[in-house]
Formats: C-alpha cells, structure tokens, sequence
C-alpha cells in the first residue's frame, strides 16, 4: 500500500511505489554481485542516520534516481540534439531537448546544454567556447577558412600558440574560489595564465575595487566569478561592469547557489544569468538534481557550447540527462521555491546559533547556503574539528579560509551547508540545535598533547561522553525528519 509523502521539503513521491521499485532492483542487483547491493543498502542506512551537512550535497527524488537506472545508459548519442554521430538517438534527442528546455526556462537563460557529466566538465566545456568564439572564430575569419582543417600549417601554429596563451582571472582558492577557475593543479590552470582576486582582510567580503583593480591590470580573456566557500551573494552586474570595462567574458560557475537561482532567492544583480555571458553549475547539489553538469549561455556562445561533445566530453549519458529533466521539472514547481528559501533562511539560523555560542564564523555569517566556521577559535584545525565532529555523527567537510595559516590539506576551517537537511524538513529550531550540537563537540575537543609535527594538525581527543551524547541527539532530530519516508527496503 503506497504511504503519504510527509517530508514538506522534497517533492513528493509514492513511498509504496518507490519501496517495490527499490526491492525489486536490489533483487536483481543482488543476484549478480551481493557487495554492490549491500553497499546501496548501506549508503541508504548512513544517509538516514548522519546529519548531513556538506554544503554541496543534497538528496535527489526517487524519480530522479530512478530515472538514471534504465536502459537510456545504453546509448551512444555523440554530438547534440538533432545533430548525432550515431543512428537511432530520437529517444536522447527527447530527453535532451527536455532537460534544455526546463533549464531555459527556469533560469531564463537563451540556451542550455545539458550533457556536461560534472561540474570540471561543465567549466572546461565554457573554457574551450570562449576561446572557440573569441580566439578561434576570429583567427578563421582573418585566414578566409571555414574551418581550423582549412588553416595552412602556418596559421594553425599561431592559432595554437594564441589559444595556449590566455588569461583568466578568478577568485583565490582559500578566499573560497574553486580549483577549476585557472589554479595550477587542475587543466585550468594548465591551459590559462592566472591571477586572482580575494576578500577584505577585515570583512571576509568580496572587494569589487580589488577585483576591478586586478582585471585592469592583468587584462584577462575571462573574467570568472563563482564560488565553493563563500558564504555571501555576489553582486554579478558589478562583475559584469567589470568584464566589460577590459573586455573579458564574464563566466559564472553557480555550482554551490543554483538552487537558490532557481528558487529565485539570489535575484537581480545577484542572479548571474542576466549578467554572464556563460554561466556554468552542477546540478546536484542545492538544485537537487542527479549528478552532473550544465552549461548556460548568451546565443553569441551557443554554437561553440554545443560542440562540448565531442570537443571535451565523451558521449553523453541519455540516462543522466534525463534524471536532469526531472530534477528540473520539479524546481520549476513552486515548491521549490519555498524550499530554496528555507535552505537560505536555516543557513541564517544555523550561523546565528553558531555565533551566538561563540563560534567565529568567516564574514560573520551567511546570506546564502553555507557558513564557514574558522574552527582556531576552539584550538583547533580544520582537519581535527571535521573528524571530531564526524566521530560525534555530524558530516562536514574542512576547508580553508581566507589566508589559512593551515593550508588547504589540514586547514582552518569548517563548512557546512543547509540544502540537504533542509529537503529532509528541518527547520529554524532543528538548526539551532544542530548549531548547539556543533559548538558542543568542538569546545569538547583538544589537539593531541601527544602528537608532534603534520600529526599535531590531525590528531585530537574528544571529552568523554561528548560524541554519544551527540550521536543521540543528532538521532532525535533525524527521526524527526525521516529521508525518503515511507521508503523501506525490507
Ligand atoms: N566538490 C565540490 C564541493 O564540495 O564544493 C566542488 O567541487
């Protein structure tokens, strides 16, 4: 018998339906390779009983995840809509189209292209447009060739070294920028010469007379705004201000915000898709979609977006583009409206009852889903403060603040988001009270005396009692808001 939906987050969905659909799935898994299906078992049962608080996970519907589990896997369907390098993809044109066209219209973007598999996919499918429509194009034209197989040997070498020798312009790492905006460890960095900009000293906020003052002088080809730890809004028709003064594309990468794009709570000069000329996201984490990436542009881009497969991107996954037409049909219900503001408004609860225990919090609180904690004003790094409250049942990741006297391997921060707490249905009180379970496990913890050198960074004890006192309260709050509720296995 099918169960009412009581989680007032998600969309909702047919536990009895979704309870059959699972078992007999797992039944057929399970008679192939038992390991892999008591893994899925087992990743429900964490999932349900850890306060999940990364700030860029979520919890998709069952009709999204069962939608990435069908037969739409099967297809190979290189190319775009229409336009394929394989015979019999009028299904994937279906499902493509679909995803594209929720996405335009959710957004309000003129054109979408859905088939990036991550976010790094996402980013090096806009890198390679914008040097496509302002390196190549134009070295095309000048050469009187249709196209680069066109060019003399000699062209084609300048063409090269002029694509090899770009700049971008992004936000530093440990002010919260992300590894894919032209750092060196990843292509990006490879592919870009790169500077970047930072936040205030003083506020933790995003300086736009330094980030001006920067594109002046370095002059770059892309301009990139966006984030993964920073706990404000960004003023994109400033950044667009000033990417056009020095003539550079302005790229957003709204991977960690989309949802509250979408939920129209980042509106106005906040909202980066009137702004940018590209805008990149994934779309699993507070858009709550299966995950994946997305690529959203000006029409002048277009052409050169749709070349991401095969220019960068294997085939696409019919399967996941598909889960994307579903997470994406659901965020244009108005639901989803109030669940992105509820994701923002709990991000405002949890920071204040961060603050108000004493916790120093990076720009002193949030407006939008994440706060970052600055985890030495309990003695400790970011690196003991995230095991310690992993060991208390409390999930987050470590990551660096502005200016990490830790690095970014051991760090000095934590953070912590609200969107997939928030789609299990917690609420202002359940966040303070998370907030109150937080602050009770990092003023319980100390540095091992014992430790010397990098293990000094690592090592931590927590006072006794501290982390079962916290797993049981941390439980009293997800029996309250059950995940997937009326959703059982056995
Ligand atoms: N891994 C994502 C995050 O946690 O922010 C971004 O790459």
């Amino acid at each position: 018998m099918s169960q009412p939906q009581s989680q007032p987050m998600s969309p909702p969905f047919d536990g009895g339906a979704a309870s059959a659909a699972y078992r007999n799935a797992l039944k057929v898994i399970e008679s192939v390779e038992p390991t892999v299906a008591g893994a899925i078992r087992s990743e429900l049962a964490d999932q349900r009983e850890s306060l999940k608080l990364i700030a860029s996970e979520n919890y998709a519907s069952p009709a999204v995840l069962l939608t990435m589990g069908t037969w739409l896997s099967d297809k190979y369907a290189e190319g775009t809509i229409g336009h394929r390098f394989y015979a019999g993809c009028q299904n994937i044109d279906t499902v493509e189209q679909a995803a594209a066209e929720h996405a335009k219209a959710l957004f309000g973007a003129p054109h979408a292209y859905v088939q990036p598999h991550s976010g790094i996919d996402a980013n090096l499918v806009a890198f390679w447009a914008i040097l496509a429509q302002r390196i190549e194009s134009p070295a095309l034209a000048k050469a009187g060739a249709k196209h680069v197989n066109d060019l003399t040997a000699e062209d084609w070498e300048t063409l090269r070294r002029e694509l090899g020798n770009q700049r971008a312009l992004g936000m530093s790492l440990d002010a919260g920028g992300h590894l894919t905006h032209g750092f060196r460890p990843n292509i990006s960095g490879k592919m870009f010469e790169q500077s970047s900009y930072g936040t205030d000293p003083e506020t933790g906020l995003l300086d736009y007379a330094a980030v001006r003052a920067a594109a002046r002088e370095f002059r770059p080809l892309i301009l990139i705004a966006g984030y993964s730890a920073y706990p404000r809004r960004v003023d994109f028709a400033k950044m667009r201000e000033i990417a056009d003064e020095v003539g550079a594309v302005l790229m957003v990468d709204m991977a960690h915000f989309a949802g509250l794009v979408a939920g129209k709570v980042l509106t106005g000069d906040f909202d980066p898709v009137p702004h940018a000329h590209v805008v990149t996201t994934t779309t699993h984490k507070s858009l709550r979609g299966p995950r994946g990436g997305m690529v959203l542009c000006q029409p002048e881009f277009a052409d050169a977006v749709d070349r991401g497969c095969p220019m960068v991107l294997g085939g696409p996954l019919g399967q996941v583009m598909a889960a994307k037409a579903v997470a994406l049909a659901e965020a244009r219900q108005p639901a989803f409206r109030i669940y992105a503001q509820a994701v923002a408004d709990n991000a405002v609860t949890l920071a204040e009852g961060l603050a108000k225990r004493g916790a120093r919090l990076v720009t002193g609180g949030t407006d939008n889903h994440l706060v970052l904690i600055d985890v030495t004003s309990f003695g400790l790094t970011g690196r003991q403060a995230e095991s310690a409250l992993l060991d208390a049942g409390i999930v987050t990741n470590r990551n660096a603040v502005p200016r990490d006297p830790n690095g970014a391997w051991y760090t000095s921060g934590v953070r912590i988001g609200t969107p997939a707490l928030t789609s299990r249905g917690f609420g202002a009180d359940d966040f303070d009270r998370v907030a109150e379970l937080i602050v009770d496990v990092l003023t319980g913890t100390t540095p091992s005396a014992a430790a010397s050198g990098a293990a000094s960074k690592a090592k931590y004890s927590i006072a006794e009692g501290v982390a079962a006192k916290t797993r049981d309260a941390a439980g009293e709050l997800l029996a309250r808001n059950p995940l997937y509720p009326g959703l059982e296995l056995d």
